[in-house]
């Protein structure tokens, strides 16, 4: 069996066979990057199977959107980047008889279990780091070809009657195109793993990793070593190297001008009829100029070893998108379709994935420059009127001026701003819009932070508890959802707990 994971073939191939027998598929799947990504890869499996289906996303899947699944008539339901956290609810439907459940998810599954079932945390691979949802339904897509490539399905959708078809096996032109074995959807797969932050040091590892190698067999992806900063296909030079805030130089992050006075200073011509080029359309020889100009500078400025590695990391690019494009490079491509997710408009997501270049594509550039726009005057606002310090965290309440889907992206961002200790938690919240009486909260730490001890998933979900909320996330990034009013002896518990894990009230020298 060929399967770009091997440990997760028979289930694949379980799935897949359950999949091609069905009539009609109802596929329900997450509203994010990796979400979006798997609905897509899923999609365009079942289609290319001749199956009919329907697509329907959630923000989360709770009993109630189970049941409104149940009841939408449709025999077997594919889950996609959710369902195994939610497996006892989905069984009960189950039983009833309600439908027969597929999943591709690499959540942490609950405390029961179904026949059609394709997890890597089943396999012992971890689902966090090596596997998302999206090359979860890789793995799934590519057993559905498999499975229909020596049966009768016609992979292509079109109706061709076999006793019209030549003595022989057929000379199947598809065969020779990655579409025959569903191997050109690695590309999408790459961009969900990179969307769910799934690199580690700056690159794809374990059963991600085989899943790019098939893309780029197939001819639809590029791997190379090269600069890990965010924009490369669309940032002009010096926004590029400003913006850039995962490894700090100083004298160029967040700085403008530094940012123009180091790329003038290099011996190599940045500019094109005097507008400054993107990193995508350097030549090799002046990416390495930039490159050892950076690391050079960087040295110069005390910044660390490890910290100057991680300036380079592997770039993911689809080969068969427009050069110059946010689709052309997997992290800008997740970044376009997490916008569209947070401004609820998945079905733009989505088209985009499938093929939309024209009238979606359009739609969802829209919706990240408006995504961009509000970012960027959250942060003012978060500048202007400054963080409160406490003895561990430090903190800012937004009320309705940041929407509550991109505060913890501010808070983040909050970390490298003037004015903001780089070295202290920060606590953002802002009122939530579908419940009048809570407050959405945003935490966010740095990796000096955890290295220390900092676990704010733990924080979020000990402080929320104790006033009557819910909360949890990673180390590093985590979230919670608190009552209205409740806000200081949340912050007040937040602030003990960081004290305790991160040694004590120092971090003021
Ligand atoms: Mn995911």
């Amino acid at each position: 069996m060929d399967s770009p994971v091997p440990a997760l073939a028979d289930r694949a191939a379980a799935a897949a066979d359950r999949l091609l027998a069905a009539d009609s598929v109802l596929l329900a799947s997450h509203i994010d990057a990796d979400g979006l990504t798997s609905a897509a890869v899923g999609a365009t499996a079942l289609e290319r199977a001749g199956i009919a289906f329907e697509v329907t996303f959630k923000k989360q899947l709770d009993a109630a959107e189970i049941e409104t699944i149940a009841n939408a008539g449709f025999e077997t339901v594919l889950f996609t980047d959710f369902g195994s956290g939610q497996l006892e609810h989905i069984v009960q439907h189950e039983r009833e008889g309600a439908f027969t459940p597929v999943i591709a998810d690499h959540h942490q599954p609950a405390d029961a279990d179904t026949e059609y079932h394709v997890n890597p945390l089943l396999e012992g691979i971890d689902g966090g780091g090596e596997l998302s949802g999206a090359g979860t339904t890789y793995v799934l897509a590519r057993a559905m070809a498999e499975c229909g490539s020596d049966g009768s399905q016609a992979t292509d959708g079109v109706d061709i009657r076999p006793a019209s078809s030549p003595a022989g096996p057929p000379a199947d032109p598809s065969h020779d195109h990655a579409t025959a074995g569903n191997r050109d959807l690695a590309a999408l797969a790459v961009v969900g793993a990179v969307g769910d932050m799934q690199t580690v040091d700056g690159e794809l590892i374990g059963a991600n990793a085989a899943i790019a190698a098939e893309g780029v067999a197939a001819g639809v992806l590029d791997t190379a070593t090269d600069l890990a900063m965010y924009g490369t296909q669309t940032r002009p030079l010096p926004k590029l190297l400003e913006y850039a805030s995962d490894v700090r130089i100083p004298g160029i992050t967040n700085s403008q001008s530094g940012s123009i006075r180091f790329l003038e200073g290099l011996d190599v011509d940045l500019r094109r009829d005097g507008d400054w080029r993107t990193w995508a359309d350097l030549r090799h020889e002046e990416r390495q100029a930039v490159v050892s100009g950076l690391v050079q500078h960087a040295v110069s400025r005390g910044v660390p070893p490890d910290r100057i590695n991680q300036l380079v990391g592997s770039s993911y690019t689809l080969t068969r998108e427009e050069p110059g494009t946010v689709l052309r490079d997997a992290s800008e491509f997740s970044t376009l379709l997490n916008a569209t997710a947070r401004y609820e408009r998945a079905d733009v997501g989505l088209a985009v994935c499938l093929g939309d270049r024209a009238q979606a594509f359009a739609e969802a550039e829209r919706l990240l420059r408006r995504h961009r726009r509000n970012l960027s005057e959250g942060l003012d606002w978060v500048a202007s009127s400054g963080v409160t310090r406490e003895t561990n965290v430090q903190w800012f309440h937004a009320e309705d001026r940041i929407r509550e889907t991109i505060v913890g992206i501010v808070a983040g961002m909050a970390l490298g701003a003037d004015g903001v200790d780089p070295d202290r938690p920060i606590v953002g919240f802002a009122y939530k819009t579908d419940a009048e009486d809570e407050t959405k909260v945003s935490a966010r730490g740095t990796p000096r932070l955890t290295g220390r001890g900092l676990d704010l998933a733990d924080v979020m979900d000990e402080a929320s508890s104790r006033v009557g909320g819910e909360g949890g996330g990673h180390a590093v990034a985590a979230g919670a959802t608190v009552p209205r009013g409740k806000e200081s002896a949340f912050l007040e518990v937040v602030d003990e707990l960081v004290g305790v894990q991160v040694g004590g009230s120092g971090g003021d020298g």
